[in-house]
């Protein structure tokens, strides 16, 4: 089997000429098989993919993605990273993703410039204030860094903010996570994929999984695919917005809605804009890019979808709380914005572990709030494929916590509508 690098495949596929898939399942071949099979080449996929083989020694191990690597959330999100998570489970999660952030570039010999520039949340309302500092005080009792700041101690740190008090939503007050920050999207699954396929991980894009094959005893033997079908005991469904669907093909329902999420970029500008700013309650947050674009992300449409786009009087409610948080951007102008799919859960947390079927595993319900969790929902998902049981920190969010009611609330954590 032929190995190509990430970054090729990616052009390649961009470019419609991958010669990969052709390679992959010529009709003359038997079947292939491995050890473990990952649905969905996001950054969680392949970071799981990666881990599998670097620190379970799992290394036949393919990652089969329908469209192209990072062409889903991970390519599409605005980039923010975070641990400042209200529930111990939730911060405990995120942190370890965080730690792991923090030496990322180092691990995989790939730069995803990870840019720990500070995140901040404002408070416009005292309900704001009091859900803010409530949010600090448990995490600074977690271990996890987090500051309450006052309206000028804000500004101070992110001097484009304004504090005109005759605002529709004045700031009242903000906190401060200064580890958090950004990394390049796309980087990440690019490193991700790069590293894995230096391990033997096979990589195949424009391929998608059409059924997960079970045995008399019901437990899984395999996937069908757009190319044929493949042998395997172990299948990981990492397949964010999609999860339903695919979960569906082995019979198992799962607690999930999906929606648009969107998001937009200005024209690029000069550095002008220190660090990230989110407002949960006007649905808005902010950040600039390396390439100087100014990033701003928008709330989940109301109502479920499978499509990529947004509603537009979303966008434009955005950009009006934009404006008025940062009045000197009201003459930027927008170069183009997109949407991804987001799937949800009752409780807001992800859902990372086993199922009812032996040897079919997901790793899902990211909603909003995904990319930050990329390095350690990979780390912890290769953990529970490889022994079959999960590991500590995943442990709380089982699928069967909708069945003993063991939730872990975290709905005022994500950033944005929903
Ligand atoms: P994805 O990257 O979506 O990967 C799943 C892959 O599965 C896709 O590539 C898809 O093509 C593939 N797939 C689906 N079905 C099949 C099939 N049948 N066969 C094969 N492949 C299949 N999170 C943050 O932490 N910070 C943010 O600032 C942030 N901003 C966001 C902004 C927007 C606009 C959006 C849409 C999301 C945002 N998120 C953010 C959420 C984050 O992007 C996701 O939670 C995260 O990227 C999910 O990663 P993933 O690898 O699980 O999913
Ligand atoms: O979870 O930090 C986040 C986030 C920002 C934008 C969308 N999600």
């Amino acid at each position: 089997m032929k190995h190509f690098s990430a970054a090729r495949l990616a052009r390649e596929a961009l470019r419609g000429q991958s010669g990969w898939t052709e390679h992959w399942r010529s009709p003359d071949r038997p079947a292939h098989a491995y050890d473990a099979v990952i649905v969905g080449g996001g950054g969680h996929g392949l970071a799981t993919a990666y881990y599998l083989a670097k620190q379970h020694g799992i290394r036949r191990v393919a990652v089969l993605e329908k469209g192209w690597l990072g062409g889903g959330n991970t390519g599409r999100n605005t980039t923010i990273i975070r641990s400042n998570y209200l529930m111990e489970e939730s911060a405990a999660l995120y942190n370890h993703a965080v730690k792991l952030w923090e030496g990322l570039s180092r691990e995989l010999n790939y730069n995803v410039m990870f840019s720990p520039r500070g995140v901040m949340m404002l408070a416009h309302t005292v309900h704001d204030v009091q859900v803010g500092k409530r949010h600090v005080y448990a995490n600074q009792l977690a271990g996890v860094d987090n500051d309450w700041l006052s309206p000028d101690q804000a500004q101070e740190y992110c001097p484009p903010l304004s504090l005109d008090a005759g605002m529709r939503y004045p700031v009242l007050g903000a906190a401060l996570q200064r580890r958090g920050g950004t990394a390049r999207h796309d980087a990440v699954a690019w490193g991700y994929a790069r590293a894995a396929s230096a391990l033997g991980v096979d990589i195949v894009q424009n391929c998608e999984v059409t059924g997960i094959r079970r045995d008399a005893g019901g437990a899984v033997c395999g996937v069908d695919t757009t190319r044929g079908a493949v042998a395997t005991r172990r299948v990981g469904v990492v397949a964010a917005g999609h999860t339903s669907v695919v979960m569906a093909q082995a019979g198992v329902r799962m607690p999930l809605e999906s929606y648009p999420l969107q998001a937009l970029v200005s024209e690029p500008v000069k550095p002008c804009f220190p660090c990230v700013v989110m407002s949960n309650t006007i649905h808005a947050y902010i950040s600039q890019s390396d390439k100087g674009e100014l990033v701003i992300g928008a709330g989940t449409d109301a109502y479920t979808s499978y499509s990529q786009q947004g509603g537009l009087h979303i966008a434009t409610h955005t950009l009006d709380a934009i404006c008025e948080l940062f009045p000197q951007f009201r003459r930027m102008r927008m170069l183009r914005n997109w949407g991804g799919i987001v799937d949800v859960t009752p409780d807001r947390s992800p859902i990372i572990g086993k199922t009812p079927v032996p040897g079919l595993y997901v790793n899902c319900g990211w909603g909003t709030g995904g990319f930050k969790a990329t390095p350690g929902s990979g780390h912890v998902f290769a953990h529970t494929m490889a022994h079959d049981a999960p590991h500590p920190i995943n442990a709380p969010f089982a699928l069967d916590r909708f069945r003993t009611g063991q939730l872990i609330d975290e709905a005022a954590a994500a950033a944005v509508a929903h």
